[in-house]
């Protein structure tokens, strides 16, 4: 069953369930904020103090960070992470091929408002396929007759037992660039989180490991050759409106980028896609 629903301010939402899964997805952002594969926890981390009010980005599920990630490069006025995760998509379509599968797509398509932003023209496209395993496309069409880079991530927030339990395969021997320090180094064994990490990695593989103490959950990707960790630990989560204090305890972002090297450069009429799969 697909729905549309509104939550007491009027924020719009897609609410998704099937024989297999459960699933929240805003109208704005084309933010995916909840996924549950029935039978088992939230796959997902969505903060119990996260806004949904018109304008705001949630804190938690899958943020789409386009068309740039981090501060923008000339402009720090600019949206952090791009414009794409408050903007209102469309719901163009949905399908059911069958009890345990639900497809919904979005679109958000270049308008006066996002050229005042980013001066191009571009149809973006998220594709998401709920059921035993969630599936996230974005696919960025270069609408116009200039060549645009982009840089994105699929922000995902996952959900975890206990931060200090946690580990990441997958980025053994990789280089990452670390924002808190400003230096590059090479990932030594397997990630672990006992501090504030915000990390980008480059060159990474299709498939990362997420093994928590009570599940591990993969992470495949497509399309992308950076990732992103990311975890704001204890002082910076208090800085944090939107994020309850032991938040950071229970959350680690591990994000499918296409970031800092791995930017994409869109030729017009061409397109990039950037895909997800996220199983336990
Ligand atoms: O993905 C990591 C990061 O770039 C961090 O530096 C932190 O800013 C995080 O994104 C969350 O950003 P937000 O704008 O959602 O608060």
């Amino acid at each position: 069953m697909i729905t549309v629903k509104e939550n007491p301010a009027g924020f719009s939402y897609i609410e998704v369930q099937n024989s297999s899964a459960f699933a929240k997805v805003a109208l704005q952002g084309g933010h995916l904020f909840q996924y549950k594969e029935k039978g088992k926890s939230p796959l997902l981390w969505l903060s119990e103090k996260s806004h949904f009010e018109t304008g705001k980005a949630i804190r938690g599920g899958i943020p789409l960070c386009w068309p740039w990630f981090g501060a923008h490069p000339e402009d720090d006025t600019l949206p952090q992470h791009g414009f794409a995760r408050t903007a209102l998509f469309e719901f163009v379509s949905s399908d059911e091929p069958d009890e345990n599968t639900s497809e919904i797509i979005l679109k958000l398509t270049s308008s006066d408002k996002t050229f005042a932003l980013w001066p191009y023209q571009f149809e973006l496209l998220v594709q998401i396929t709920v059921g035993r395993e969630l599936r996230i496309a974005l696919t960025s069409r270069n609408c116009g007759t200039e060549p645009f880079s982009i840089s994105s991530a699929l922000h995902s927030y996952f959900a975890v037992s206990d931060i200090s339990q946690v580990s990441v395969q997958g980025l053994e021997r990789r280089a990452y660039w670390d924002k808190l320090t400003g230096e590059t180094s090479i990932q030594q064994g397997l990630l672990r989180v006992n501090e504030e990490v915000d990390r980008v990695y480059q060159n990474t593989g299709n498939t990362l490991l997420l093994v928590d103490k009570e599940r591990t959950i993969q992470i495949v990707s497509k399309g992308s050759a950076s990732a992103v960790v990311w975890n704001p630990w204890k002082e910076k989560t208090k800085g944090m409106a939107d994020m309850e204090e032991a938040g950071y305890k229970r959350m680690l972002c591990v994000e499918t980028a296409n970031v800092l090297d791995d930017a994409q450069r869109v030729e017009p009429g061409a397109e990039h896609r950037l895909e997800l799969v996220v199983s336990e």
